[in-house]
């Protein structure tokens, strides 16, 4: 027999979007709500994410909410475990633990009749008003089919499944991709590795972090005097508007600035000329994610670090090959290859309206008005959806604008439904492609920010001008019945 809930709002994923939705809910008295979770504990990508040297490449003190801030960051840039702990803490102090049902993985989410079945894969059905997804956009691990792969000896996983029983201390180790999550391990894997190899495709801009342990007086003052906190949180938000941003943008003279900092740290660590010249990217300043990082180029200067920029033609048994006949023995192999970020809510299979397929919908790439509502899917929110992502300040700033946006779309709703008109989602979606197209995310080929030629991930403008359009929803621009009604 089919297990059948009701409730009037599932939230799927138990990360930070979705975390901070329910608490955003529960603090305006609606408490008719379930968080579906795939895992068994709460945290997201903060969970997944557990390799030597997950740390956050956005400064903490911004990188978490506004509405539960943490005097207690031990790092401007919290590690990993931290930023875990104050997800489960977050939870545990606002009861949202008894909102989650762990181990449920949703496999479909269908519209009927003004109501959402949610489908898990247990069997279950969560019969709602309001189908919220917060599953984000890296959750999907992406192992190129590299020939031979799956005929390699040795230890081999993904950067996001990381295998902790695998001693890599004394090892031959292989490291594919240099992106944001390569650019964080390699200079853990590197101080104890045997050798370690690190593949690179194509390099990236790096600068500095500038990281450091907060000291306890920093932690006091953050905690007895609040409002320090909130004036350093708003000078690194406006770190990332004002200094970053504008090199999104293409300002020449930041963007300049960048690639001469990148050039320096590069001189000063790389002394091997032929390594030095292969890190130095041949694309725009921004047009993949500006990396952070103190230790990079220091690591990928030492002795017991190869670079190797020369294509991978195949995986042996204990090694890796490439076209130019290079072969690298290898005990283990690391796939920092990135994540299958298109198309979007890939492994749920969403119907809407007269069983209109989401993915057929999204064929030529994900779009969604201001990345929360779609076109004949009705009364369904996406947090993080499609082009909301950011390469130049904290994606929970974002979120914070995206809750407000759904709550008030919740009140303007009532028991009925509401529905982005296909107009308005059609002409926002024009523009905002525009404007992209003028973005250095443009000025490449391929990156996980696109699908084929368009960009289906980031937002086209400033986190401030999408802070306000978010809060303020234009009614009109929706179908609203105020009484549920059959379709
Ligand atoms: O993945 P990526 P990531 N052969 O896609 C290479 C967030 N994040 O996991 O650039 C050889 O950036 C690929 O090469 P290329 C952050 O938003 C946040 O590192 O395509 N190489 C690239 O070098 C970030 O942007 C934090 O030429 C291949 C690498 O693999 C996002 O996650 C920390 C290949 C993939 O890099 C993703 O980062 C970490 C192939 N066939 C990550 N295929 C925070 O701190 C791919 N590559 C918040």
């Amino acid at each position: 027999m089919v297990d059948c809930k009701k409730k009037r709002i599932v939230i799927v994923g138990s990360g930070f979007a979705g975390l901070g939705m329910a608490s955003r809910l529960l603090e305006k008295g609606i408490d008719d709500f379930v968080i579906l979770e795939k895992s068994e504990g709460v945290g997201g990508t903060w969970r997944y994410n557990t390799y030597p040297g997950a740390e956050c490449d956005i400064a903490s003190m911004l990188y978490s909410f506004s509405f539960a801030p943490n005097p207690a960051w031990d790092f401007k840039w919290a590690k990993q475990p931290q930023i875990l702990n104050y997800l489960e803490k977050f939870t545990n102090d606002r009861d949202l633990y008894s909102y989650i049902k762990f181990g449920e993985k949703v496999t479909d989410a269908l519209y009927s009749n003004g109501r959402w079945d949610i489908k898990t894969k247990n069997g279950t059905i969560y019969n709602c008003q309001f189908f919220v997804s917060a599953i984000g956009q890296l959750h999907h691990p992406s192992v190129p089919n590299f020939k031979g792969k799956d005929r390699f000896l040795g230890n081999s996983f993904h950067s996001a499944e990381w295998d902790h029983s695998v001693k890599y201390e004394g090892k031959k180790i292989g490291v594919i991709g240099v992106g944001a999550s390569a650019a964080q391990l390699i200079p853990e894997l590197a101080k104890s590795a045997k050798k370690l190899v690190v593949y690179q495709r194509s390099p990236n801009w790096i600068i500095n972090k500038h990281d450091r342990p907060y000291s306890s007086f920093e932690k006091w003052l953050a905690k007895k005097l609040p409002f320090l906190s909130k004036i350093y949180r708003l000078s690194l938000w406006c770190q990332g508007e004002f200094l970053i941003w504008p090199v999104i943008k293409g300002a020449k003279l930041r963007g300049s600035l960048v690639r001469r900092l990148n050039n320096l740290e590069i001189k000063k660590h790389v002394k091997n000329r032929d390594k030095a010249s292969k890190l130095i990217p041949d694309y725009a300043v921004g047009a993949k994610r500006i990396l952070l990082s103190d230790k990079y180029y220091k690591a990928i200067g030492q002795s017991n670090v190869t670079l190797e920029t020369s294509t991978i033609s195949r995986i042996g048994k204990r090694s890796v090959e490439t076209i130019s006949g290079n072969k690298h023995d290898h005990d283990i192999i690391v796939f920092a290859t990135g994540f299958h970020t298109n198309p979007f809510l890939k492994e749920i299979n969403v119907l809407g309206k007269s069983g209109f397929e989401l993915k057929e919908s999204w064929k030529d790439g994900a779009f969604a008005y201001l990345g929360v509502t779609t076109h004949k899917f009705p009364n369904m929110f996406m947090l993080y959806g499609p082009n909301t992502n950011t390469g130049h300040t904290s994606i929970i700033y974002k979120l914070e604008a995206q809750f407000e946006h759904i709550l008030k779309l919740l009140s303007i709703t009532g028991d009925g439904i509401i529905e982005v008109k296909d107009s308005v989602e059609k002409q926002y979606n024009a523009q905002a492609q525009k404007k992209l197209s003028r973005l250095a995310w443009s000025k490449i080929d391929a990156s996980w920010y696109k699908d084929g030629g368009r960009v289906t991930n980031n937002w086209y403008g400033s986190s401030y001008e999408y802070n306000k359009r978010l809060r303020a929803p234009i009614v009109k621009n929706f179908m609203v019945t105020t009484s549920q009604i059959i379709q």
